[in-house]
């Protein structure tokens, strides 16, 4: 292998979200949020699960801290649950002191050990109460005045004590899986054997309205009120896979692929570097996706001091020869796992849309790159499940070789794209420190380096993978 490294500093270590981990869901005030409503409705959760346990981090955070440290971690992402802060959710809506405190309480803990804390401010989680006072990010105008409100409650409760700040967790699956398909919460969909509510050819692209136009403002506060003084960075999260051609001799294959990382990568990007969406949305889409205004452009634009970037996978993409229907959010394409010569992506994983390919993370790394003037990256997540992980006996979940694998070869290519590509990447977070709540998935797919065991008290114990990653680090991190 290319002899790769990656800068001293670099800040390496991994990631969490709040619902996925914390369990505690109604403790010390804390409301529910759309994901334990959507739990409660029958056949959403594969295993008729949800959060209520999860991986019992609200009492269990100091264990995730010490574990943090025992795996040499540099920084911690997670989240902050919105309805355990202010369970309401509005601006209106009295904030809750024991909530806050949690999270006050993890961060000091992460700093007593050491190690730097990155929070997220929206990892899907949305308070119930605002889903139903006027449909959340449905409605722009109320939605953001109780974002930004909710924004100012935590920067003004952490000062300068954390210094990475995420507005959004990946604003693609909150509306396609949310609004669109329905799969996630809060599951509306045109698709009348799912849900009797939603409209899958106009809500996705208003929620991403709301999201970006709500992220702007947030960064806006926190650069003119708290960025002097806390000397932090600010920064959304998007998720986006690498492409490929179905049939690399088809140019329309080839075109499909751009499309494809237009419609689920530059959808965001382009409004936070540009300021508007891609010619190819509008294309498709017409008055369909809203028009941002002179004033959310410039509010929008420039928003990023630095690009989190969620990656895991690859697809094979083939061109649709038919016209776009009025649900199509792709880009008028297929997503397959197998190219025209039948060769696949990767090995199976536990997740039907997860197949390695290490390369595509280098690709998409220098795409990312070249196309927003070299911005500055922090891998905010990146790793795999594990055919039938679930059902081998516990010595076996802990021999991971292929999750170890996974991360060699990934984090190698991260490694390859700064060192021979120029891209700018400061930081990486695996996911996941542990198992958890892998959303309507349950608990039959596991993420973690860590072995959760759910039925022995959440008792962790950490697998191969983790020791891989912080050697893979410990030689690769030099001057
Ligand atoms: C991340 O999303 C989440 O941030 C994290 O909470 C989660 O636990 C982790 O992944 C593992 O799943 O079903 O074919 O429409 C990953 C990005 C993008 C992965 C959408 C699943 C579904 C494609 N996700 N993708 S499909």
């Amino acid at each position: 292998m290319t002899d790769v490294k990656l800068p001293k500093d670099f800040l390496w270590g991994y990631a969490t979200a709040s619902y996925q981990i914390e369990g505690a869901p109604h403790e010390d005030g804390r409301a529910d949020s759309i994901w334990d409503v959507f739990c409660r409705k029958p056949g959403k959760i594969a295993d008729g699960t949800n959060g209520d346990v999860a991986c019992d981090s609200y009492h269990r955070y100091k264990e995730d801290v010490a574990l943090l440290k025992q795996l040499g971690a540099k920084a911690y992402r997670f989240s902050i649950s919105w309805s355990r802060v202010i369970p309401l959710g509005g601006r209106n809506d009295p904030v809750n002191k024991a909530g806050l405190q949690y999270y006050i309480d993890l961060v000091d803990e992460l700093h007593a050990n050491g190690i730097i804390p990155m929070a997220t401010l929206f990892h899907w989680d949305l308070p119930a109460a605002l889903h139903e006072r006027y449909g959340g990010p449905l409605n722009q105008e109320e939605y953001i005045q109780d974002y930004v409100r909710y924004a100012r409650v935590i920067f003004e409760a952490f000062g300068s004590k954390v210094k990475h700040w995420i507005t959004y967790n990946e604003p693609w699956c909150i509306s396609i899986l949310g609004y669109s398909v329905g799969q996630f919460a809060p599951g509306h969909t045109s698709n009348r054997q799912k849900n009797e509510i939603g409209d899958s050819s106009i809500e996705p692209w208003r929620v991403v309205h709301s999201l970006l136009v709500s992220h702007g403002h947030v960064v806006k506060m926190y650069r003119d009120e708290f960025k002097a003084k806390d000397g932090g960075q600010i920064g959304i999260t998007l998720n986006g896979d690498w492409v490929m051609p179905w049939d690399e001799n088809e140019p329309l294959d080839v075109e499909a692929c751009e499309r494809k990382l237009e419609f689920s990568i530059a959808w965001f990007a382009d409004p936070v570097y540009k300021g508007d969406y891609p010619a190819s949305m509008r294309k498709q889409l017409g008055d369909r996706l809203p028009k941002f205004t002179a004033e959310e452009s410039a509010l929008v634009k420039g928003s990023n001091d630095f690009y989190g970037m969620n990656h895991y996978c690859a697809n094979y993409i083939r061109h649709k020869k038919t016209e776009p229907t009025p649900e199509d959010f792709a880009g008028n394409l297929d997503l397959l796992l197998e190219n025209k010569e039948g060769t696949p992506v990767g090995p199976e994983t536990q997740s039907p849309w997860l197949q390695p390919c290490p390369q595509g993370f280098r690709k998409l790394m220098k795409w990312i790159s070249d196309r927003y003037g070299r911005p500055t990256i922090i891998v905010t997540e990146n790793g795999t499940s594990l055919k039938g992980e679930n059902d081998m006996p516990v010595e076996q979940i802990l021999q991971d070789d292929f999750r170890a694998q996974y991360f060699t070869d990934y984090i190698n290519a991260m490694a390859q794209a700064v060192t021979i590509d120029n891209v700018d990447c400061r930081g990486y977070m695996a996911w996941s420190l542990m198992d958890n709540f892998e959303w309507a998935e349950g608990y039959e797919t596991r993420f973690g380096v860590t072995y959760v065991d759910y039925q022995g008290g959440q008792k962790r114990h950490p697998k191969k993978s983790a020791k891989t990653v912080a050697e893979l680090f410990n030689s690769m991190c030099r001057d």
